[in-house]
């Protein structure tokens, strides 16, 4: 038996783990307690991994479609079927006839993103779907318009405060998202403890609502009239003139534009008393510590961008950008963006800057709005996707619009997935590349860490070497690159991965203020270490990073102090960063956007209209994620089955008892599944999960399919969605609900 350091990577806590492999499998996960930011925490996910590892639906070998089935067959088919098929459908249709989908589980494997950007800027597409337009894209663009950058996204200084605000996000069971802050319920505990408070704001009172000091029940949708009259109130009473403030472009012409969100005004339509907003913009303005911080509910509702940017302004205008204690800029080890070259002022953000083909939406952060994606594979024309690689998702589950979006991938000419399983997605494609078991993948969490509470990073070795018919994440990105370039799969991998890495080194060497200004690529190149690329790769951006040794013989880490820190390595606290974080053109932090003055006109409009019997909420369950943990034995729950939880009220008047079938409908669709009565929901909201719906997996994943629940994407659409980034309504949904009669 041996004890193997890692990090459990499932959700974006990624918690420090243990694990006990005897005979080359794990059997045991137990919480690393030496992991300076996750301190010995687990959750029931982490400790069901040797189940998700053992699991028998797992594909464990390439799959590749021979009259109509899914067979096993060698790699080496496997990539020659890729590279003919592909080749064949580029030069017939253009690169723009490949679409790519990647998928949530991509941000938890560093091969996979590691080698995605080289991948897809071979292919020479601009058709990337991601997740991130079903998620977090409205908070990204909104960072990037006023910071410059879409990674400068504040997370709440959760350890040294002594107020926050958490709107539309329950960390006590999604473990925390783009605030990577493991552990979240005993950090809160701790600021209990030390005196302060913590303020949850939700349709719902959840599991985070239960613990915190104070539950706020907001109307869904009713956080941006709220946080501006927050900030109405705010600017009625006065506000400190901080370092923030100085930076603030055009503020003045801002606040005019708040001055009819009165807290009288909104008091109806958000569902808080006028009073109770008062007290709370004033507790948050009293309190030199405070964060508000949002998350799901925030960021795929009626108002997401502008309750993205309303939320930057309050904390802006309270004092607590930016500010120990406050929510501040994340500094992670590796380089990116943010931190590369001289701060202070950059090239900025820009959103649009190539458009869609079909209904012209504009590129979010390189990417295409989920929105198009149906239409860009049905309609006709140059340009129109013919082949679509997905990477680690579920779009035929996690898309709204679900019918339309399958239809549509069903009618194309290759689908190729890299996955572990045989989901609704990857069951329609022409061949899947299956992931390594995890004891053979090196891993960092290089995206997550981006959100970190800490300055933290914890770098893992590959435990076992890969035997039998496994192949690494990253030589499936390589060859997919080495066949996007045209050099056909057996291409030599190393010599393209040092290309490319060589031209990502000469590009950085031509920043102004970089580490490796007026360096010769190769000789930085030359001086990395690492036992392969992929370290090598890793040495680059960590001694690039902040902390960073460079390359001049300096002091700061390099790679070998994350080997030499398996447990983690810390780098501290947050400091504050501004000025240095801006990118923006002018040098100042650009509130004034003409957008959020037009949402503003919006929401006006709304705070006066009628609204709906029911709308549809979601909510992440504890022992779930996403769409692919419904297979692996043991989680299951009471608390995680697919259920329409309903108010009390709402259910007396329509005479249903929890079990009874409700039909969930709009015009898109309808779902039945069975009721949850409970006093914990606002009346008039309906809150359903997303990712169940997995009546189709028998045989490929079993033990989902046994319990396959509804697929709430059947009824939502893309009819409403976020003005800046083409996110759709997730949350806020106007629909119908009816008991089904026996
Ligand atoms: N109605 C509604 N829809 C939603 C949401 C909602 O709240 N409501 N949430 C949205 C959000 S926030 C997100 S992030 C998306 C998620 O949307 P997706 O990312 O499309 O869906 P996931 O279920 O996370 O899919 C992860 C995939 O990664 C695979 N996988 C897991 N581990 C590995 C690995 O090591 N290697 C490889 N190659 N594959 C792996 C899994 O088998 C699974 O197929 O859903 C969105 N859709
Ligand atoms: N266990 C588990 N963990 C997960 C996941 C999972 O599936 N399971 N998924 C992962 C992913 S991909 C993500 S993106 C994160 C999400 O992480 P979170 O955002 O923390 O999780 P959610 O449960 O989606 O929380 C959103 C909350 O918003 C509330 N809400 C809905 N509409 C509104 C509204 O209009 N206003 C307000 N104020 N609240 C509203 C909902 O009731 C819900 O409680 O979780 C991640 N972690
Ligand atoms: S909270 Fe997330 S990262 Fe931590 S053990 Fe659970 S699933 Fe893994
Ligand atoms: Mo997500």
């Amino acid at each position: 038996m041996e004890l193997v350091r890692t990090t459990c990577s499932l959700c974006e806590a990624s918690c420090g783990a243990v694990m006990t492999v005897q005979d080359g499998e794990i059997i045991k996960v137990n919480a690393d307690r030496e992991d300076p930011l996750s301190g010995g925490f687990i959750c029931a996910k982490g400790a069901a991994i040797p189940a998700l590892e053992s699991d028998p639906d797992r594909v464990r070998t390439p799959l590749l479609r021979k009259d109509g089935e899914l067979v096993p067959v060698e790699w080496d088919e496997a990539f020659s079927f890729l590279d003919a098929r592909l080749t064949q459908l580029m030069a017939k249709y253009g690169r723009q006839a490949v679409g790519v989908y990647i998928g949530n589980a991509i941000s938890h494997n560093l091969s996979l993103l590691t080698y995605f950007e080289p991948f897809f800027s071979s292919l020479g597409s601009t058709n990337l779907y991601t997740a991130a337009t079903l998620d977090q894209a409205p908070r990204q663009s909104v960072s990037g318009l006023l910071y410059g950058d879409d990674q400068s996204v504040t997370v709440p200084d959760i350890d040294r405060t002594n107020l926050i605000w958490l709107i539309g996000a329950n960390p006590a069971e999604s473990n925390g998202s783009m605030m990577i802050a493991p552990g979240f319920l005993g950090r809160m505990q701790k600021l209990h403890a030390r005196g302060g408070r913590s303020i949850v704001f939700d349709p719902r009172r959840t599991m985070t609502a239960e613990r915190a000091s104070e539950y706020v029940a907001i109307s869904p949708s009713g956080d941006a009239a709220f946080l501006a009259a927050v900030a109405h109130h705010i600017v009625k009473t006065g506000f400190p003139q901080t370092n923030a403030i100085s930076l603030c472009g055009d503020l003045d012409e801002v606040l005019e534009w708040l001055e009819p969100f009165t807290p009288e005004a909104v008091s109806t339509a958000c569902g808080i008393k006028a009073d109770t907003i008062v007290r709370l913009a004033e507790e948050l303005l009293n309190e030199p510590k405070a964060a508000v911080y949002g998350r799901m509910g925030t960021t795929t509702q009626m108002f997401s961008s502008l309750v993205c940017w309303l939320i930057d302004l309050v904390n802006i205008l309270a004092g607590n950008l930016d500010v120990v204690g406050g929510a501040m800029f994340p500094r992670p080890l590796l380089v990116q963006g943010n931190t590369l070259g001289l701060g202070g002022r950059g090239a900025g953000y820009q959103i649009g800057k190539w458009t869609s083909r079909v209904s012209n939406a504009p590129e979010v952060s390189f990417q295409i709005p989920m929105s198009c994606f149906a239409e860009e594979m049905e309609m006709p024309g140059e340009g129109q996707i013919r082949a679509l690689i997905t990477l680690a998702g579920n779009p035929a589950l996690s898309s709204p619009d679900s019918a339309r979006v399958n239809a549509a991938m069903d009618n194309l000419e290759l689908i190729v997935s890299v996955d572990i399983y045989q989901n609704e997605t990857t069951s329609k494609a022409d061949l899947i590349l299956p992931s390594p078991p995890r004891l053979t993948k090196p891993n960092y969490d290089l995206f997550l860490y981006k959100f970190a509470v800490r300055s933290y990073g914890r770098y893992t070795q590959p435990y076992r070497a890969l035997r039998g018919p496994e192949r690494s994440d990253r030589e499936i990105m390589l060859r997919l690159t080495a066949i996007a370039s045209g050099r056909g799969w057996e291409a030599d991998l190393d010599a393209i991965d040092k290309d490319l890495f060589l031209a990502k080194i000469e590009m950085h060497s031509a920043v102004v203020g970089s580490k490796t200004e007026g360096l010769s690529p190769s000789e930085v190149y030359d001086s990395l270490d690492g036992l392969n690329l992929l370290e090598k790769r890793m040495d680059y951006d960590v001694r690039m990073g902040p902390f960073g040794a460079g390359f001049s013989g300096g002091d700061g880490i390099r790679f070998q102090d994350l080997l030499d820190n398996p447990q983690g390595l810390d780098c501290g606290a947050l400091v504050e960063r501004l000025p240095e974080i801006l990118r923006t053109k002018s040098g100042r932090i650009e509130v004034k956007q003409d957008i959020f003055k037009n949402e503003l006109v919006r929401l006006s409009t709304w705070i006066g209209q009628k609204k709906s019997e029911f709308v549809l909420i979601g909510r992440r369950q504890l022992r779930s994620n996403n769409s692919w943990f419904h297979n692996v034995p043991g989680l299951e729950h009471r608390t995680r089955e697919c259920t329409a939880q309903i108010s009390t009220q709402d259910a007396e008047r329509l005479g249903i008892v929890s079990g009874d079938l409700v039909e969930a409908s709009t015009e898109q669709g309808r779902i039945v599944l069975p009721a949850e009565v409970t006093e914990k929901i606002l009346a008039g909201t309906v809150s359903i999960p997303h990712g169940w719906g997995h009546g189709k997996l028998d045989g490929k994943m079993n033990v989902a399919a046994a319990n396959p629940g509804a697929n709430v994407n059947d009824i939502i659409d893309y009819n409403d969605l976020d003005p800046l980034t083409m996110t759709a309504r997730l949350n806020g949904l106007p629909i119908n609900l009816s008991k089904v009669e026996s």
